[in-house]
C-alpha cells in the first residue's frame, strides 16, 4: 500500500483544496492530511485562519479521499512527521517547490500545479467588495 502525505492550512474550504488533494491520493492508496495548527499559521502569515483549526480539520476528515488527519505544529517537524506516518510520498502545491527536497532522501516529493484563480485571500478580497 502506498501511502501519500500532504499539508495545508485548508482556510475557507473551496475547489483548489479539493483538487490538490484528490490528485494527491491519485499518487497513491492512503491519504495522511497535516493540518497546519492556527499558531503554526500566524507564525508563517501573521494573521489567524477565518476558520478553527478544529472546525478545518472536521472539514478534511469529512472527504471521502482523506485516510487519516493530524495537526501540523511546525514546519521543522515535517521529517518527523513524514516518519512517524509511514509516507512513501510527500506532495505540495508548486508554490512550494523546491522547498521541501531535502526530504527526497525519507519519499519520494511531487510539487503539483496549482488550480488556477481560486485562493483563500482572493475569496476574502471577493466578500469584502
Ligand atoms: N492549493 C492549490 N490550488 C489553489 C490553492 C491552494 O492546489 N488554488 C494547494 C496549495 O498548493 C497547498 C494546499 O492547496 O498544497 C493547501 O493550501 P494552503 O491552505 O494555502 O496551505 P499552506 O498555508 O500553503 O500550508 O507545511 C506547509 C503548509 O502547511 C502549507
Amino acid at each position: 500500500m502506498r501511502r501519500v502525505i500532504t499539508f495545508g492550512t485548508f482556510d475557507l474550504f473551496h475547489v483548489g483544496h479539493l483538487r490538490i488533494l484528490e490528485r494527491s491520493k491519485q499518487k497513491g492508496d492512503y491519504l495522511i492530511v497535516g493540518i497546519s495548527t492556527d499558531a503554526l499559521n500566524y507564525s508563517k502569515k501573521q494573521k489567524n485562519p477565518i476558520y478553527s483549526q478544529e472546525e478545518r480539520m472536521d472539514i478534511i476528515n469529512a472527504l471521502k479521499v482523506v485516510d487519516e488527519v493530524f495537526f501540523e505544529e511546525s514546519l521543522e517537524l515535517k521529517g518527523e512527521y513524514i516518519k512517524k506516518y509511514n509516507a512513501d510520498v510527500l506532495v505540495m502545491g508548486d508554490d512550494w517547490a523546491g522547498r521541501f527536497d531535502m526530504f527526497k532522501e525519507l519519499c519520494e516529493v511531487v510539487y503539483l500545479p496549482r488550480t488556477p484563480s481560486v485562493s483563500t485571500t482572493e475569496i476574502i478580497e471577493i466578500i469584502k467588495k
